[in-house]
C-alpha cells in the first residue's frame, strides 16, 4: 500500500543514494552494516511518508485517535516486520543481490530493541501492529531507554547481567523530533493565591529536564496505516554550570547534566514486581507529562480549543505504570488552560481508560505519599483532592465512610496507583475472562459494586503476522496452500483449516515442518550451548520469565523425578524428551535466579551421563528476547503453560505456542481457560487445581509437609536436591519447597505434582504411539488459534473502550 510501486530497480537506486549520501562510497564496496543501514533508512523514510498520508486522512476526517502510554514496547527487531507488512520483500531481495548480501544477512546485523521485559510489552508492541493494520489512527508514548533490558549471560550456572546497547544498530528507525521537545518539571514549593478570578497557583520548579522524542514507524498489513511510536529521551536542561566549568571543576559542572540523563538511562528490569523508587517515579511521571503536554498541544493546534477534547481523544493507561496522567491532565486543563475542576475532570475521565495486568500483590504499585509530595507537589496536590472528592461522593452515596474508605487512592502513607486509575477512567478491564472475574470479585471488588459494569473484560491476543507468518514460513507456505491468504488479515479463516483434521496428507506436513523447525532449533543449541539434542524426542518449551508463580519449578521437579527412574532403572514409562527453557529473571529476585541455577545444573548432570542422555536431555538457552522466540516457538510440541490457577493473569505465549500447533499442558489459569473453550478440551492437557480449590486450600492453610509425607516421589525429588548435583547443594530450594515452620512454596507445586506427572504421561505416550492423532490434535490447535489475535483485541479496544473508527468508514 505504497503510493510509489517499490520494485527491485528503484530499491537499488533508494539504497545507492543513501550509501554514496551517508559514507561517499561505491556501492559494491559497501560493508554488510551499511547495506543494513542505507536499506533501513531508506524504508523508515517510505514509512514515514505512508504515514504522512495517513496522517493526512485522519486530520481530514478530523478522526478520534488512541494514544496508547505504556513503559514498555517489546518490539522486536524492525527490519523484516517492516518488509513485510509492505508487502516488499522479494523486491528488497532481489536488489540486495547488487550488494552481494542476503536479507538474512541483514536481519541478523539488527539488534532487538529491548524495550519491554515480557509479555506486558510484547503485548503493546502487537497492539501497534494490529492498529495499523486495522487502519486505526494510534500513537504509543514510551521512553527511549539508552539501555534496554539487559542481556543475560549465564556464568558458572548463574545469570549475569550485560547491558544492551540496542542503539547501535537499531537507532537507525527513530527519527528524532527536536523541534517538538518540551519540559518536564520537577520539585519545588507550592503557592496558592486568591485573586478575583479565583485560585492562582504559584509554582518554583529548580528542576527542569527536556523531554526530546524520537518517532518509531511500525506498518500495518497491506493497510494505509501507520502506527507511531513515539519514545521520549530526557536531557538535562540546566546545561552544564559554566561557572564550575571555567574554574576546572568538570565533573560536578556535568552533575547536573547527568542526572536529567539517568531518567531515560535504563528499563528497570523487574516484570510483574514494583519498584516503588524515586528513579522509576520520575521515568513514570517524566512519560506521562512529555506525553500529556504533546497530546494537548497536539489537539490544540488543530481545534483552537479543548472543549472537544475528549470527544478527540482516547488516552490509554497500560497497567497502572502510567498513572499520573490523569492528574497531570488535570494540572494541565487547569493551570493552563483555565478550566474548573469539574470541567477538567469530566474531560480526563471521558478520556481515559486503564487495563489491570496483574492480581499479584507484589506488582500492584504503590508510592511513598511523601516521595510524590516532594518530587511533584502539584500532582501530589491534585490526586489529595480527587480523592478528598470521591471519598465525600462515596461516603455520601454509600452511606458509609469506612465502606468508601475501602477505595481511597491514599493508606498507610502510600499511594495506591490502581485505586487512582479506576477513579480517573472511565473503562477498566482486564486481560482474560478468567482474570477479570478475578478482579472484579478479589482486589476491585469496592469498585465494581459502586459503579457496575466499569470493569469489563478484553481478552489479549498476538500478531499471528509476526508470530506464524514471519517465524515459522514453512506452516505459513502451507496455510497459504490450502487456505489462501485471506486469514493474513482475517484470523479467523484459520477455523476452516479443521476441516482437514482427518486428511493425512496436511498431517504429515504439518509433521515435516514441525521436524524442520525442530532442526533449525537443535542447530542453534548445538552451536549456542554445544549441545546435540535428539530431533525426534519430543520438544516441551517452558520460553517464558522466570517467576516462582509460573512454575518453571514444577517442571524442573518432574525432569529430577524422572532422572531419578532413569537412574533406578524404572524405564518403563520414560519416553524421550527434550527440555527447552528459556528465561530471564529480575537482577534482584535471588529465588528465581536459583532456580536458573538448578535448571542449568539438570543439563550439565545429564550432558555428562551418558545414559540418562539416552533418554531425556535439558538445555538452558541463554538470553530470551523476541528473536530467540521466534525461533524456538515454531518448534514446541509441548507449551507449558503451568502457572498456579488464579496467578497468572492471561498469558501470551500460550497463544504463540498454540497458533504453531504446539499442544499445551497447562491449568486453568489466565487465556488458558479461553484456549481450552475454543480448542476443546480433549485437544488440550489440562492439570492442576483450579483457582476456587488454590483458594480454599491455602484458606484452610496448606501445607506443602503433608504432600511430602504421603508422597515417596516428592521425598525422592527432596533427597536429590540435598544431596546436590555436580556437587552444588540445592537445599536452600528443597528448604523453600518444604517451607520448614512455614506453609511451604506459596505456588503449591507439591499439591500440583502428581497430577501434572500423570497429564505428562498421557500426552507422552499419545505422542509415541499415535502420531497422526497428535498431529491432528496440534492442527485443531493452530485452526482454532485465530481468535488469539491481536488484530480481533484491538477491534474490542476500539468499539468497547475507546469509541474509535478506522480511517475511510
Ligand atoms: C502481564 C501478565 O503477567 C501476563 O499474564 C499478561 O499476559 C501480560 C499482558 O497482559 O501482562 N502483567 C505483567 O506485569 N507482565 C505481564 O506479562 N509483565
Amino acid at each position: 500500500m505504497l503510493e510509489q510501486k517499490i520494485n527491485a530497480t528503484l530499491m537499488e537506486a533508494l539504497i545507492d543514494e543513501e550509501i554514496s549520501r551517508y559514507w561517499n562510497t561505491e556501492p559494491h564496496s559497501a560493508s554488510t552494516t551499511q547495506v543494513y543501514r542505507a536499506l533501513s533508512t531508506v524504508i523508515r523514510d517510505l514509512l514515514l511518508k505512508k504515514r504522512n498520508t495517513f496522517l493526512k486522512q485522519f486530520t481530514k476526517n478530523q478522526q478520534k485517535k488512541v494514544y496508547y502510554l505504556c513503559m514498555e514496547f517489546l518490539t522486536g527487531k524492525s527490519l523484516r516486520n517492516n518488509l513485510y507488512n509492505l508487502k516488499i520483500e522479494q523486491e528488497v531481495s532481489e536488489a540486495l543481490k547488487k550488494y552481494n548480501v542476503s536479507l538474512e544477512e541483514l536481519y541478523s546485523i539488527e539488534k532487538d530493541p529491548g524495550l519491554g521485559n515480557g509479555g506486558l510489552g510484547r503485548l503493546a508492541a502487537c497492539f501497534m501492529d494490529s492498529l495499523a493494520t486495522g487502519n486505526f489512527p494510534a500513537v504509543g508514548f514510551s521512553l527511549k531507554y539508552e539501555f534496554g533490558l539487559f542481556k543475560q549471560k549465564i556464568i558458572d550456572g548463574w545469570q549475569t547481567e550485560l547491558p544492551d546497547d540496542w542503539l547501535t544498530t537499531s537507532d537507525v528507525w527513530l527519527i528524532p523530533r527536536t523541534e517538538e521537545r518540551v519540559i518536564v518539571k520537577f520539585d519545588g514549593k507550592i503557592r496558592e493565591e486568591w485573586t478575583d478570578k479565583g485560585l492562582k497557583i504559584h509554582h518554583d520548579y529548580p528542576t527542569q529536564i527536556e523531554a526530546v522524542p524520537y518517532d518509531m514507524m511500525i506498518s500495518g498489513y497491506d493497510s494505509k496505516g501507520v502506527s507511531l511510536l513515539r519514545l521520549w529521551e530526557s536531557r538535562s536542561l540546566n546545561s552544564i554550570d559554566m561557572n564550575l566549568f571555567s574554574q576546572g571543576d568538570y565533573l560536578r559542572a556535568l552533575a547536573e547534566d547527568s542526572l536529567g540523563e539517568a531518567i531515560s538511562k535504563v528499563l528497570y528490569p523487574s516484570d510483574n514486581h514494583y519498584e516503588g523508587k524515586i528513579l522509576r517515579l520520575k521515568q513514570q511521571y517524566f512519560l506521562v507529562s512529555a506525553s500529556a503536554q504533546n497530546i494537548v498541544k497536539v489537539h490544540y493546534g488543530k481545534y483552537n480549543t479543548l472543549d472537544n477534547f475528549s470527544q478527540k481523544n482516547a488516552i490509554h493507561i497500560n497497567d497502572t505504570h502510567p498513572a499520573l496522567v490523569i492528574p497531570e491532565l488535570m494540572r494541565i486543563f487547569m493551570d493552563d488552560y483555565n478550566y474548573s475542576w469539574d470541567e477538567a475532570w469530566k474531560m480526563v475521565v471521558d478520556s481515559v481508560s486503564y487495563t489491570n495486568h496483574t492480581v499479584l500483590s507484589e506488582a500492584l504499585e504503590t508510592f511513598e505519599d511523601n516521595i510524590i509530595k516532594v518530587k511533584i507537589p502539584r500532582i501530589h496536590m491534585i490526586i489529595a483532592e480527587i480523592d478528598r472528592r470521591f471519598m465525600d461522593e462515596a461516603a455520601h452515596n454509600l452511606g458509609d465512610r469506612n465502606k468508601a474508605l475501602k477505595m481511597s487512592i491514599f493508606g498507610y502513607g502510600k499511594i495506591n496507583m490502581a485505586n487512582l486509575c479506576i477513579r480517573g477512567s472511565h473503562c477498566v478491564n482486564g486481560v482474560a475472562d478468567l482474570h477479570t472475574e478475578i478482579l472484579k470479585k478479589t482486589i476491585f471488588k469496592d469498585f465494581n459494586e459502586y459503579t457496575p459494569g466499569k470493569i469489563i473484560n478484553v481478552t489479549n491476543g498476538i500478531t499471528h503476522r509476526r508470530w506464524v507468518n514471519q517465524a515459522n514460513p514453512l506452516l505459513k507456505d502451507l496455510l497459504t496452500d490450502i487456505l489462501g491468504e485471506e486469514y493474513y488479515l482475517n484470523p479467523e479463516k484459520l477455523n476452516l483449516l479443521k476441516k482437514y483434521k482427518n486428511d493425512q496428507s496436511v498431517l504429515t506436513k504439518l509433521d515435516e515442518i514441525k521436524h524442520q523447525n525442530k532442526k533449525r532449533v537443535a542447530e542453534h543449541v548445538s552451536r549456542q550451548n554445544h549441545i546435540n539434542i535428539d530431533v525426534d524426542s519430543i520438544f516441551d518449551i517452558q520460553a517464558k520469565r522466570l517467576h516462582e508463580y509460573k512454575r518453571q519449578l514444577l517442571n524442573a521437579m518432574r525432569i529430577i523425578s524422572l532422572i531419578i527412574d532413569i537412574n533406578e532403572g524404572n524405564i518403563a514409562d520414560i519416553v524421550p524428551e527434550t527440555f527447552i527453557f528459556a528465561a530471564k529473571a529480575a537482577p534482584g529476585y535471588f529465588r528465581a535466579k536459583e532456580i536458573i541455577q538448578l535448571i542449568f545444573a539438570l543439563s550439565d548432570y545429564i550432558n555428562k551421563n551418558t545414559f540418562v542422555k539416552k533418554y531425556i536431555n535439558v538445555v538452558f538457552l541463554e538470553n530470551y528476547s523476541v528473536s530467540l522466540a521466534e525461533l524456538i516457538i515454531p518448534a514446541g510440541e509441548i507449551s507449558e503453560q503451568i502457572s498456579l490457577a488464579g496467578k497468572e493473569a492471561s498469558g501470551t505465549g500460550n497463544m504463540k505456542f498454540m497458533i504453531n500447533g504446539a499442544l499445551t499442558i497447562g491449568t486453568c489459569d489466565g487465556a488458558n481457560v479461553e484456549i481450552i473453550k475454543e480448542v476443546g478440551e480433549e485437544n488440550f492437557f489440562l492439570f492442576g487445581l483450579r483457582d476456587h480449590e488454590v483458594e480454599s486450600i491455602w484458606n484452610h492453610g496448606y501445607s506443602s509437609i503433608q504432600y511430602y509425607q504421603k508422597n515417596l516421589k516428592l521425598r525422592k525429588i527432596i533427597d536429590f536436591l540435598n544431596k546436590g548435583i555436580n556437587g552444588k547443594s540445592f537445599e536452600s530450594i528443597s528448604k523453600y519447597l518444604l517451607g520448614g515452620s512455614a506453609v511451604g512454596d506459596p505456588y503449591m507445586c507439591f499439591a500440583d505434582f502428581d497430577s501434572y506427572m500423570e497429564i505428562h504421561r498421557k500426552a507422552s505416550h499419545l505422542y509415541y504411539s499415535d502420531k497422526m492423532k497428535w498431529n491432528q490434535m496440534s492442527l485443531m490447535n493452530i485452526g482454532s488459534a485465530g481468535i488469539f489475535s491481536s488484530d480481533r483485541t484491538v477491534r474490542e479496544y476500539a468499539e468497547k473502550i475507546w469509541g474509535l473508527t478506522p480511517v475511510n468508514k
